[in-house]
C-alpha cells in the first residue's frame, strides 16, 4: 500500500477529463492536479518549449511528492513523455501508448485513424508506436487545430460544433473502423465525432484507456491507497486564475474545488 498522491500534469484544464476517468474507475486515490493554464494551449507551440514547460510541471509534482506522475495531455507526452520517464524513479504514465494500444485490439480491418493538436499529429507518435506493436496496420492522421477551441468556447455541442467537426473529419469518413481522440478536450465532441464519423466506428479516449493502464500499475506493484475512513484531500494547482480553474473544475467534476495559483 502506498498513501501517497497521484500527480496528474497538463497544459490547462482539459487533463481533468483523465481525473474524472480516475475518479470513477479508482475513487479511492488521491489527486494532485498541475494545469498550465497561462501558457496554454501547448497544441501549436514548438517542441523545445513544450519540453520545457513539461519539464516544470514534472518538478512541481516531484515536489508535492507523488508515487507517480500522469501526462494528462497529449501533446505533452508526444514531446516529453519518453524524455521524462528515464529521468525519473518513479512510474510515468502516458496517453498515448494506451490509447494506440486498445486501437490495435479495437480495429477489425486494420485501418485506425489518429486526430490531435498540431504538434501531437507532427510528431507521428501514434503511428510510431502503433505500428511499432503491429507494423501491418494502417495509421491515418489528422490536426484538428479547431477543435480545442471550439470547447473551450463552449460550443461542443452547437451547430457550429457539427460544421467544423464535419468539415474537418471529411477526409476520415468511411477510410478507419477505429478512432483514436488523441487530445483532452475531444470526448466532449464525441458525440458529434461518432455522429461524422458513422455509428460502427470506435472511438478511443485515450484518457480513460491510461486510467485502466493507472489500475494495472497500481496492483502490479501493490501502491493501491488504502481505503481509509479519512477523507481525500485532492489538490489542484494552476499557473492562471484559481477562480476560473476552479468554476470549470467544480462543473466538470461534481465536487467543489479550491486550487491555488502558483507560479512556475
Ligand atoms: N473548457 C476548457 N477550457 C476552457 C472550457 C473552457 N471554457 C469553457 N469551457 N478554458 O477545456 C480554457 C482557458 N481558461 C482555463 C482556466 O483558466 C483560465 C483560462 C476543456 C475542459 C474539459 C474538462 C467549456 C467547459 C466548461 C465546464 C466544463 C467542461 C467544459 F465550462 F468543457
Ligand atoms: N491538453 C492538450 C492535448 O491533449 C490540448 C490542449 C492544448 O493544446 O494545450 O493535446
Amino acid at each position: 500500500m502506498d498513501n501517497r498522491p497521484i500527480g496528474f500534469l497538463d497544459s490547462g484544464v482539459g487533463g481533468l477529463t483523465v481525473v474524472k476517468e480516475l475518479m470513477r474507475q479508482l475513487p479511492d486515490e488521491e489527486v494532485v492536479y498541475i494545469g498550465d493554464s497561462r501558457r496554454a494551449p501547448y497544441g501549436p507551440r514548438p517542441s523545445s518549449q513544450i519540453r520545457q514547460f513539461t519539464w516544470e510541471l514534472v518538478n512541481f509534482l516531484l515536489s508535492k511528492n507523488v508515487k507517480l506522475i500522469v501526462f494528462a495531455c497529449n501533446t505533452a507526452t508526444a514531446v516529453a513523455w519518453e524524455e521524462v520517464k528515464k529521468e525519473l524513479d518513479i512510474p510515468v504514465l502516458g496517453v498515448i501508448l494506451p490509447g494506440a494500444s486498445a486501437a490495435i485490439k479495437a480495429t477489425n480491418n486494420g485501418h485506425i485513424g489518429i486526430i490531435g493538436t498540431a504538434m501531437t499529429v507532427k510528431s507521428d507518435i501514434y503511428r510510431q508506436k502503433v505500428q511499432l506493436l503491429s507494423p501491418d496496420l494502417q495509421v491515418m492522421s489528422l490536426a484538428c487545430p479547431k477543435f480545442v477551441p471550439l470547447v473551450e468556447s463552449n460550443e461542443s455541442a452547437s451547430s457550429v460544433a457539427k460544421k467544423v467537426v464535419y468539415e474537418t473529419l471529411k477526409p476520415m469518413v468511411n477510410q478507419v473502423d477505429t478512432l483514436i481522440l488523441g487530445c483532452t478536450h475531444y470526448p466532449l465532441l464525441r458525440p458529434i465525432i461518432q455522429n461524422v464519423m458513422g455509428q460502427t466506428v470506435k472511438l478511443i479516449d485515450s484518457g480513460a484507456e491510461c486510467v485502466r493502464d493507472i489500475s494495472v500499475l497500481l496492483n502490479y506493484f501493490e501502491i493501491n491507497r488504502e481505503r481509509t475512513t479519512l477523507s481525500k484531500r485532492h489538490q489542484f494547482f494552476t499557473t492562471a486564475s484559481s477562480q476560473a480553474f476552479d468554476d470549470i473544475a467544480q462543473s466538470w467534476l461534481n465536487i467543489p474545488i479550491k486550487s491555488r495559483t502558483i507560479r512556475l
